[in-house]
């Protein structure tokens, strides 16, 4: 069954991290309901309150817990499900063999204090506490994504993810309709339309090939048929469609609004591409966040020079990264940008592994970076401060780097003439 719907997993030690905000931020932007699991209550973590806490601090979201955690660490036993008022036990030996679960319809309840021994206190507290608190669930504040529902469990010991997915199923909502040039295009419409979202080169090392990901919002898709490309501005085949579920791959004959298919990307397809039977769509475009880490990539082997052009390139179109070069001759050396430093760690690691090249990336102390428009003359005569480093991409215009907001807002005053736009304003003004 199709899903519009997110999924965020945290974990119990560490609650929410950089990355979590970020895909956080995509999901508020988009309006899309986000279920939260939080994982690794086998091991020691932090409070089930202090996480909740968290959520609703730090993204605005009410959090609503859906089963509450039975002591903690070392002394996990397992969750009380408030929906279906039962106890589901943890088991740490007997090869995932699970106890029955045991069903609590009211506290206080003796037969549970004696299963529990020394957990059962805190949890008849907490749920008297959590009662007390009365946030209920609210499906429409859950469907416009102000409220998450919130599961315990611990993934690696498949402890809760059954209960979980069972609820996800039940209250996640179905496709909805996706915005257009044409206004919105319900999922029913009778024309057939999708979106790339996703490009990933590599990931069966025996094919070696790019796979693009298509999400269909409308009509029927079918192997083979006949789709207009918007950017291209041409009709091309939808031959060897995929359905991909982790490592695995098959071949399919049709798919339906909320299905993804995998399409091998030989270079025709970017992130955002629409794809449609009606030459008229084209969805809107797929936000994106501006770089913040910068660094010089290096590569001592010469010899490879090639894989390396291509790695970049491929990595680039991924969207893993972008890629930055000087304007003179005398850095050689690619600056990659990125939205994470955990990305600079995934260039090198897909360079090596995909590509045969070793490199290692030399940290560049600016945060922000602004695509600079204007009347060339103008542009060339420009003072730069000192910190600033001025760069091209890929298409050669010209992108700025800067290291704080405060430099930021100084250039943009003293140079009323030019434009400093993020990515996303420069195409959205058009080519
Ligand atoms: N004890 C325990 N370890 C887990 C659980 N889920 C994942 N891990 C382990 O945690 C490590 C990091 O994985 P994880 O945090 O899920 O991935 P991340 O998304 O890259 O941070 C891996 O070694 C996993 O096997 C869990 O429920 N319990
Ligand atoms: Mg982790």
């Amino acid at each position: 069954m199709a899903v519009d719907s997110a999924v965020m997993v945290l974990d119990g030690a560490k609650g929410i991290e950089p990355q979590t905000k970020k895909l956080f931020a995509v999901c508020r932007k988009r309006g899309i309901p986000i279920l939260t699991f939080i994982n690794k209550m086998d091991q020691p973590g932090r409070h089930p309150f202090d996480l909740l806490d968290e959520i609703e601090r730090t993204l605005g979201m009410t959090a609503v817990p859906f089963n509450w955690p039975i002591g903690e660490g070392s002394g996990f036993q397992g969750v009380y499900d408030f929906q279906n008022h039962h106890v589901l036990f943890f088991e740490r030996t007997a090869h995932n063999q699970r106890r029955a679960p045991m069903t609590v319809d009211s506290f206080p309840n003796a037969r549970l204090a004696e299963t529990l021994g020394d957990a059962y206190r805190p949890l008849q507290e907490e749920i008297g506490l959590l009662k007390g608190a009365g946030t209920a669930f609210d499906r429409t504040r859950f469907l416009t994504g102000e409220l998450t529902p919130v599961f315990f469990g611990s993934a690696l010991t498949n402890f809760g993810v059954g209960p979980f997915l069972d609820a996800f199923t039940q209250l996640a909502p179905p496709p909805g309709p996706r915005h257009s040039s044409r206004g919105a295009i319900e999922p029913t419409d009778e024309q057939f339309s999708g979106f790339v979202f996703k490009i990933q080169a590599n990931m069966d090392p025996q094919h070696r090939d790019r796979m693009a990901f298509l999400r269909i919002c409308s009509g029927r898709f079918e192997k083979d048929m006949m789709v207009h490309h918007a950017r291209l501005g041409r009709k091309i085949r939808m031959t060897r469609p995929h359905r991909l579920f982790g490592r695995d791959r098959e071949t399919i004959d049709e798919a339906y609004p909320g299905d993804v298919v995998g399409l091998v990307n030989p270079g025709l397809f970017t992130i955002g591409d629409t794809l449609s039977s009606d030459s008229s769509i084209s969805f809107d475009p797929i936000p994106h966040f501006p770089p913040e880490c910068f660094g010089r990539l290096r590569t001592q082997d010469i010899s490879k020079h090639k894989q390396f052009q291509k790695g970049l390139q491929q990595l680039e179109e991924e969207g893993v990264m972008q890629i930055f070069h000087s304007p003179d001759q005398i850095r050689r050396e690619p600056v990659l940008a990125a939205v994470g430093e955990l990305q600079f760690d995934v260039v090198i690691s897909r360079l090596e592994n995909e590509y045969g090249v070793k490199t290692s990336v030399d940290r560049l102390p600016h945060a922000l970076a602004r695509w600079i428009v204007g009347d060339p003359a103008a542009i060339a005569a420009v003072y730069w401060p000192a910190d600033t480093i001025r760069l091209l991409d890929r298409q050669g215009r010209p992108v700025m780097l800067f290291m704080t907001d405060h430099l930021l807002a100084y250039c943009i005053k003293s140079n009323p003439s030019i434009k400093f736009v993020l990515r996303e304003e420069l195409e959205q003004a058009g080519p």
